[in-house]
């Protein structure tokens, strides 16, 4: 029995769903392209003179590695000719880039981290790509005050993750279904047609060196969790962390858990390490669509109004039961 192409879903969701404009449908099949071309760059490595440092630093201070500059290339280049676009916001440039004058431009904009956990790129650990779209407002110049929205106005959100198998995982606001690149054909193939995250798990994720730096709710949560079957929670849990959020995400989306990165007390300035607009965002509209939930410890994620285009927000998603009551404890704490 043949699976359902990406290609064919889209037009599903199109024609016969209403879910989706054509030129929506045009800026995913675009964007789907360019993650498919992104893999590549990926998989080959050190063979493609893509691993190291790019010898240049991004708007956060953080140095580049050059698969973050080939990667925002690509998404760049991929889509400004399209016409289905006004601008585009990525992690790796501090202002949005503008349609240029010589294509049309279109509704929506594109928001992304191109690739993400950079970090592990040089030792072959899963990294991936993160994507959102927002409509343009209208009659304004698609500048950074444009891309200010709060999560809850995003029309697509998801992600590409460039692992064992090259999965992308997507939202149109009507659940989650991911797919997986099939590499002899170069198609996407459907493989989970409705991803739901289970509302229990006995696995969180966290970067446990900060522990110092963490808030008491956080503290009480993760000491709680570690001390198992003998402690308040009755029962023993696991840890993982990828170091990579589209890894972590894309493990609790399979098989429940929660994934924190929390506000923490070593640099004020940043209220947490994640990036709200291209980061947070698209995967808390993901999360919440699976029937998860994602919180900054003391609200919506989505609900957040944004002021700059490069914030940082603290992040506590996945499993709801979970996230509720790292919720509650920062409720008791205040
Ligand atoms: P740390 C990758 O750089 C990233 O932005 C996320 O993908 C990941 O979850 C986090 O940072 C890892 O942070 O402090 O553990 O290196």
């Amino acid at each position: 029995m043949s699976r359902m192409t990406l290609t064919q879903y889209l037009i599903e969701q199109q024609r016969d769903l209403n879910q989706i404009t054509g030129n929506l449908r045009l800026l995913l099949e675009v964007v789907a392209r360019a993650v498919k071309a992104i893999s590549v760059n990926v998989g080959k490595g050190a063979i493609a003179g893509v691993l190291g440092e790019a010898g240049t630093d991004n708007v956060q201070g953080e140095a580049q590695k050059r698969l973050d500059v080939v990667a925002n290339e690509i998404l760049l280049l991929s889509n400004e000719w399209g016409g289905h676009l006004a601008a585009m916001a990525s992690e790796e440039m501090p202002l949005p880039y503008a349609i240029p004058n010589r294509y049309p431009r279109g509704e929506y904009l594109l928001l992304f981290d191109p690739l993400d956990g950079s970090s592990n790129i040089d030792v072959n650990i899963s990294v991936g790509t993160i994507f959102s779209v927002l409509h343009c407002p209208e009659g304004i110049e698609p500048n950074e005050k444009a891309f200010l929205q709060a999560g809850t106005q995003q029309l697509v959100a998801g992600y590409a993750l460039y692992g064992p198998q090259t999965i992308l995982v997507l939202t149109l606001g009507n659940g989650v279904v991911s797919f997986t690149l099939d590499r002899e054909f170069g198609t996407w193939v459907l493989t989970n047609p409705a991803m739901r995250i289970p509302e229990e798990t006995r696995e969180y994720a966290i970067n446990a060196s900060n522990s110092r730096f963490w808030d008491p709710a956080i503290r009480r949560y993760i000491d709680e969790v570690i001390a198992g079957r003998e402690g308040p929670r009755g029962r023993d849990f696991n840890m993982r962390w990828v170091g990579s959020m589209v890894g972590d995400v894309h493990r609790l989306l399979t098989r429940g858990g929660i994934f924190m990165y929390p506000r923490d007390k070593r640099d004020p300035s940043k209220p947490g390490r994640l990036r709200l607009l291209y980061e947070a965002n698209p995967m808390s509209f993901i999360i919440e669509q699976a029937g998860g939930a994602s919180s900054t410890g003391h609200g919506r994620i989505l609900e957040v109004e944004p002021t700059e285009l490069h914030q940082r927000i603290p992040v506590i998603l996945g499993s709801s039961r979970e996230v509720e009551r790292v919720v509650r404890y920062y409720t008791e704490a205040a």
